[in-house]
């Protein structure tokens, strides 16, 4: 429960804007529009703790940091302020254009995992049914999905954390791979501070030492690429060491003799050689792991960023499982997702081959609940579409206009000259941004929305916890809401009705669609979100799932014509609720509600711990090897270059670099490299340095530390320019998720004459 408190009736308590923590802030206007951010204690995820990104969020919302006016392409080719209804008009009528002269599927979207759960809903419906394209994706293709794809494959279902992050400081042993969450989640430290007081043990994997890295019992510091071996050395030596739990082996997974083999394979002294790890090290890896009763393995984007991502997670997977650690108390594995909605923003249409509730768009079944909801016929839903890097590349050919809403590519995408080339070579480019963004400036149409602070919507924080991000702020004059831009599109292309403006309205439409499905949203409202800390998915509706009061929320389906693509053309008469299925357990072991039928559902704050979501109930062991990465060194690109994260600043920083707190702490890109690296190069701190790949060439100044393998230089991503990470990373995707390839890459460094 909310304890309001002492707060002035001006101030509302809300949610931060940036990444997955989705930590609690309170907001008040303070006049001339300033908004002050101040601590809210209440909220137990971050506890009022906040990182310099959140405590200066609000500075974002100034007039003068943001876009106010719709900007449309002139005659002489620069972007100059338009009206609404100028704007809206030149998209619909580009957008109707390229589909009557070239197919739907010649229109693309692009999402992002920040967008509310509302909006990345109706954006993945306004794809499929305004637009009647199958090319949609979202930014979260970069982020998690190949911790998605390997959570899906081992345990049937994927929600970042299967667990609340206070179970965290209760376990025996933590290892995380390939995260910083000392910069990237400030607050969440907290948590394995807390673990270490009370006796447990931290090992962090790292080809740097970062601050996370600092506080841990053992840090192993892995040639970037290497993950997998790295688990498949310590699973061989888990077994080797006689330390697999049969017992729970045998009860609870499936596939164990093929995995087993595969990590026999791997001698801790072959993996010693291709990681870099030593075999004592690996050796007290095992024991820290094992030794307590309960412990985690937590990944995030190191080992998942990478051409064999879905592999490697499996990996690590297999080590829980072979050691009883997954579905258990205070045991499990988990992703730390990034973005404010990088759970949420996946589970409810926006990507390539998802439809809402996490259901897949190949499932018949599926897409015949969806089209119900949505009044469409279930025949009409495309297929899935390309993945975010191979659909960026498809611009200017196989498709060629394209709507952009809460990406940045420019910065933050592989391969982002190319990229950029791509999205110049569209016959259209529309952009819905807060601000004008390095993608936004390539745009023929930008539409200035509204931010967090301005309007109400759900997120799902890392946990799976759904949230309720409240309105604290009157917008200024001249933007509108991304709800409000699909309303206005879809009237233009024809659809008349289907696409409220109202977050709530929107949300009790997503709630029936997620009906059933693996994400689990019907037990959830607003009211209750009001009231609570957020609900845990799966929360199904109590049955008699769907009466005649949820149904008549039903929005009857668009009105046909040949502006309307692809809808039913009856309208469908509201048939009998769905079937018992939809009212039972979400997946086969999830908390069923209360007998009786009329209580509501708690929430599920810990999956799996009778069952995983499998149709046996077992987990999955996946028989993995390693691999080399796409691009390893040689002669002329002798070095690894791995990127990732500062503190001070935000993704492709479309918003943090914009704010003067936040760039003096992190004004620009470095490389860093350790010092036997630069006396090689003759660089001394400071000079800048030529970054050369297969892709190109970025120059940023040198930053020497002990505390990178001297094989491996690291870039952070957050800029533009001459110092542009992405110029230089490898779009090589890996096979199963997509997930391109921006952990590790072959590069040339030189020294740049100043
Ligand atoms: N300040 C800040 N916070 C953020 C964000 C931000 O942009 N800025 N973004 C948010 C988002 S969307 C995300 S996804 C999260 C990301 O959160 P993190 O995953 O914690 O961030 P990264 O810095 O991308 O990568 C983490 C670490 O992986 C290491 N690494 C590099 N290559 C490898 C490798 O091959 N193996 C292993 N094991 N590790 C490797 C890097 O050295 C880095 O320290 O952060 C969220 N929070
Ligand atoms: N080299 C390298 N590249 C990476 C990564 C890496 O580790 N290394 N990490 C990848 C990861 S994990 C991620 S998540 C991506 C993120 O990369 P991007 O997708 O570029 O992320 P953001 O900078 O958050 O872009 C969000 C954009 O949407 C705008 N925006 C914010 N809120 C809203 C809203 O409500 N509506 C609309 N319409 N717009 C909004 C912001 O102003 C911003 O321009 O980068 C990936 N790129
Ligand atoms: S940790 Fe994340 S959610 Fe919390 S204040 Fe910082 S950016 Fe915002
Ligand atoms: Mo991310």
């Amino acid at each position: 429960m909310q304890n309001t408190g002492t707060r002035s009736p001006a101030t509302t308590p809300t949610h931060c804007p940036y990444c997955a923590l989705q930590c609690g802030m309170n907001l008040t206007p303070v006049g001339g529009g300033t908004v002050e951010v101040s601590e809210r204690a209440d909220f137990p995820v971050n506890r009022g703790a906040l990182c310099g990104k959140g405590r200066t969020a609000a500075q974002v919302l100034a007039p003068g940091v943001r876009l106010t006016s719709p900007l449309v392409r002139s005659q002489g080719g620069a972007l100059v302020p338009a009206g609404w209804d100028e704007a809206l008009d030149r998209i619909a009528g580009s957008l109707g254009r390229t589909r009557a002269r070239y197919g739907a599927d010649a229109l693309g979207v692009f999402g992002g995992g920040g967008l509310t759960n509302e909006k990345a809903y109706a954006l993945g419906k306004f794809a499929r049914v305004v637009l009647g394209t199958s090319q949609i994706d979202y930014n979260g293709r970069f982020c998690m999905s190949s911790a998605a794809a390997a959570g899906t494959r081992a345990f049937g279902l994927d929600r970042g954390l299967p667990f609340p992050l206070e179970d965290v400081p209760r376990t025996g042993c933590v290892i995380l791979v390939g995260s910083n969450p000392a910069e990237t989640m400030p607050p969440s430290l907290r948590y394995f501070t807390e673990l270490r007081e009370n006796g447990g043990t931290l090992v962090v994997v790292d080809p740097r030492r970062t601050r996370t890295a600092e506080q841990a019992d053992l840090h192993l510091a892995p040639r970037p690429g290497t993950d997998l071996a790295l688990a498949l050395g310590l699973l061989h030596l888990v077994v080797a060491e006689g330390r697999v739990d049969e017992a729970y082996v045998e009860e609870r997974t499936s596939g164990w003799e093929e995995a087993r083999a595969a990590a026999m394979a791997h001698w801790p002294e072959h993996v010693e050689r291709i990681t870099g790890v030593s075999v004592p090290e690996l050796r007290e890896a095992v024991r820290l792991f094992c030794a307590p009763e309960a412990a985690m393995v937590l990944t995030a984007r190191g080992p998942e960023q990478q051409a064999k991502g879905t592999d490697t997670v499996g990996a690590w997977i297999n080590l829980c499982l072979a050691t009883g650690r997954a579905g258990r108390p205070l045991s499990g594995y988990g992703c730390l997702t990034g973005q404010g909605n990088g759970q949420g923003g996946r589970e409810h249409g926006q990507k390539a081959d998802q439809l809402p509730g996490y259901r897949r768009l190949t499932d018949p079944a599926a897409r015949r609940h969806v089209a119900e909801v949505w009044g469409v016929d279930p025949d009409a839903l495309p297929g899935p579409g390309r993945s975010a890097y191979e659909l960026l590349d498809a611009l200017g050919s196989d498709v060629r206009s394209l709507l952009v809403m809460g990406s940045n590519p420019v910065v933050s995408a592989p391969r982002a000259a190319h990229v950029e080339e791509r999205l110049r070579s569209l016959d259209f480019l529309a952009v819905c941004d807060v601000v004008l963004s390095e993608t936004a400036r390539l745009a023929d149409v930008v539409l200035p929305v509204t931010q967090w602070a301005e309007e109400t919507g759900t997120t799902t924080n890392l946990e799976g916890r759904v949230l309720l991000r409240r309105r604290a702020v009157t917008p200024p004059e001249g933007v509108r809401g991304d709800l409000e831009v699909l309303h206005a599109l879809a009237g233009r292309l024809g659809v008349e009705k289907g696409f409220p403006v109202d977050p709530e309205e929107v949300f009790e439409e997503l709630r029936r669609a997620s009906a059933g499905g693996p994400a689990d949203y019907s037990g959830i409202d607003y009211r209750r979100l009001a009231r609570e800390d957020g609900v845990f998915w799966p929360c199904p509706a109590p049955p008699p799932h769907g009466g005649p009061a949820l149904r008549a929320a039903v929005t009857p389906p668009p009105a046909a014509g040949d502006t309307a693509p692809r809808a039913d053309t009856a309208p469908r008469p509201d048939t009998a609720a769905p079937g018992a299925e939809d009212a039972a357990a979400p997946y086969p072991g999830a908390p069923t509600p209360a007998a009786g039928g009329t209580a509501p559902h708690p929430g599920t704050p810990r999956l799996f711990l009778d069952r995983f979501a499998t149709p046996d109930g077992r987990a999955r062991f996946v028989p993995v090897a390693h691999r080399p990465s796409a691009e390893e060194p040689d002669e002329e690109y002798p070095v690894l270059l791995t990127t990732g994260r500062v503190v001070a600043q935000y993704q492709s920083g479309a918003q943090t670099r914009r704010v003067a707190e936040l760039n003096a702490a992190a004004p620009g890109p470095f490389v860093e490299l350790h010092p036997r690296l630069a006396a090689r190069l003759g660089a001394a701190e400071g000079d800048p340095l030529a970054v050369v790949s297969r892709r190109g060439r970025a120059v940023a100044p040198a930053r020497i530390t002990t505390g990178i393998r001297p094989d491996t230089v690291f870039m952070p991503f957050h800029w533009p320019g001459e110092g542009r990470a992405n110029t230089l990373t490898n779009p090589a995707l890996d096979p199963d998720s997509r997930m391109p390839e921006f952990k590790v890459c072959a590069v040339r460094v030189e020294a740049v004459p100043r």
